[in-house]
């Protein structure tokens, strides 16, 4: 029997956080908005463990010496930040007696990966095995129940997939992550809601999908609220914010239908007077009671999985989707007063030259009101993984981070880079910030102008990438027009 009396989760980032001018205004290179997540786990282990707290590299520096002697550290990780999640864990291992246990999307899908530097990994949403675990260590039983993957008599073993939980009512207590109240008033640092989770889709590419089932499960609308209430007193208070923006980020808030619109009936009856952006797909734009409840709650922009501009590449990657549908519902949306937001994905096999320019015309032509443009991802466990495995030009995962990573069937890796660097100075050019600043409004203009520095630094990045990219291009032999 151990006594467990200390607990520390930490967020890795790709790079920590150092103070910048221009993170003012632009999140720079940097996750600025910390892990809703591990929060919700560290919430929910607070309930039994006291001394319960959460780093963020996105916040701030780990404190060592606060670390290395719990006795337990849970590290959660996407796939850019893995990396340095598996830096901090061998770290760990090597100077404290503390059991380190890995887990999020990343470790999930990869786990005998994670395996080798963690002395457990829990597959899947911790919310109800995290307590698990600990009660196991503290008994010193056998840590055998289903979700566990570790590393055995030199292979990964593991118990199977980890049921989802029953109950996902939880408002992550934000003062659990160390400096988070001192830096929410950062213009860059969005408050953030999670409200269900699922998608009952299944698109070639998307991890999320396989990380959290496509059974849709939602919070209650009374839970939801309060944790938008909490969220916006939290970064507000005392602060002095210019982008007074909520992002609900569920990945498809409207597959439960009835729920999404009690939902804004209960922030409505709130009388939360708020911005709120949300991620949508097209269908949502052909419901107009839902997009009238939309604007009433206070929303001001959808941010649209459009990723594609051409039927073959929503068939060949199972999105079920067409490009004129999506332009109606853009429409649409516009009609109701909503901006559009759009979220793009480049690097599909029928991509070729030009896919850049395309994409910048099709966004400036339908008033898109910003962009986020990423080149196409490879998580181990999801379709396009297992097609497209012998076609990576790498796994560290640290660059998979908007960066080209594959070689596209028609285009060459350093031809696509350089189509969505080109992509974005020509939706963020110097005329339309002009434009946006003389003719536009409000937040509205605000928004721009950030943009306008973040795509700056996005485009710096990945300009970085271009001399590698250029050089295994050429290497591949792949592509002699280049
Ligand atoms: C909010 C968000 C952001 C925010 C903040 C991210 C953060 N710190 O969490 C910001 C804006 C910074 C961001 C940026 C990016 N993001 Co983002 N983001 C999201 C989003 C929409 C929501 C995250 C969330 O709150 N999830 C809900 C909670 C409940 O889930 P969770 O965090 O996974 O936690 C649960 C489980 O995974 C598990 N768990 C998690 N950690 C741990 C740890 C342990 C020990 C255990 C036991 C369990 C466990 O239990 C938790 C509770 O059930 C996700 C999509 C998604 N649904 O996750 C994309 C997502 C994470 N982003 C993604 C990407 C690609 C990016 C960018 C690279 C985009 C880009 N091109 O710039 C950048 C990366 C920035 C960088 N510097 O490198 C991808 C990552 C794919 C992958 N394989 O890793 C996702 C999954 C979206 C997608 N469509 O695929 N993102
Ligand atoms: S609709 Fe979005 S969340 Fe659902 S499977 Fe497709 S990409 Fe993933």
């Amino acid at each position: 029997m151990m006594k467990i009396h200390k607990i520390r989760f930490l967020e890795p980032g790709n790079l920590p956080y150092r103070r910048s001018i221009r993170n003012l205004y632009v999140y720079d290179r940097y996750i600025r908005t910390p892990s809703i997540g591990l929060l919700t786990l560290a919430t929910i282990v607070k309930r039994q463990v006291g001394d319960t707290l959460m780093y963020s590299e996105s916040i701030s520096k780990i404190r060592w010496e606060d670390v290395l002697d719990a006795d337990i550290v849970f590290i959660g990780i996407f796939t850019f930040n893995a990396n340095r999640g598996y830096e901090l864990a061998q770290y760990i291992r090597r100077h404290s007696k503390a059991v380190v246990v890995l887990g999020g999307l990343h470790a999930s899908m990869n786990y005998p990966e994670a395996c080798r530097c963690s002395d457990y990994v829990l597959l899947g949403e911790g919310d109800e095995s995290i307590l698990k675990l600990i009660d196991a260590v503290e008994k010193g039983s056998a840590v055998d129940f289903p979700g566990v993957a570790c590393w055995k008599d030199g292979k990964a073993l593991t118990t199977g997939a980890c049921p989802p939980p029953k109950d996902i009512n939880v408002i992550p207590d934000r003062d659990l992550l160390y400096r988070y109240r001192k830096m929410a008033g950062r213009n860059t640092v969005w408050p953030q809601v999670h409200a269900s989770r699922g998608c009952p889709h299944h698109c070639d590419y998307c991890a999320l999908v396989r990380h959290f089932g496509r059974t849709v499960r939602t919070r209650s609308p009374e839970n939801v609220v309060a944790d938008i209430r909490y969220s916006i007193a939290f970064h507000d208070q005392g602060h002095h914010r210019l982008t007074k923006v909520l992002w609900i980020t569920d990945d498809n808030f409207f597959a439960d239908r009835a729920w999404a619109l009690s939902v804004l009936q209960a922030i409505i009856q709130s009388g939360i007077q708020y911005h709120f952006t949300i991620q949508a797909r097209y269908e949502v734009g052909f419901d107009d009671e839902m997009l009238e409840l939309l604007k009433r709650a206070g929303f001001m922009e959808l941010a649209m999985g459009i990723e594609f501009l051409e039927d073959e590449a929503f068939q060949n990657y199972h999105k079920q989707s067409t490009c004129g549908e999506i332009i109606r519902s853009i429409e649409n949306i516009q009609k109701h007063g909503l901006r559009v937001r759009g979220l793009f994905i480049v690097g599909a096999d029928n991509h070729t030259k030009g896919v850049g320019n395309r994409l910048a015309d099709f966004v400036i032509e339908h008033h898109i009101c910003g962009v986020l443009i990423q080149s196409m991802y490879f998580v181990p466990g999801t379709p396009v993984y297992e097609t497209h495995k012998n076609k990576l030009i790498h796994t560290d995962w640290s660059r998979y981070n908007g960066n080209v990573v594959h070689y596209p069937e028609n285009i060459s890796p350093y031809g696509l880079q350089r189509e969505m660097i080109l992509a974005s100075r020509k939706i963020y050019s110097f005329k339309r910030l002009l434009k946006a600043v003389f003719c536009r409004r409000g937040l509205e203009r605000v928004l721009f102008f950030g943009e306008y520095f973040w795509q700056k630094s996005i485009r710096a990045d990945l300009r970085k990438e271009l001399p590698f990219l250029k050089k295994v291009s050429e290497e591949s032999g792949l592509y002699p027009a280049q």
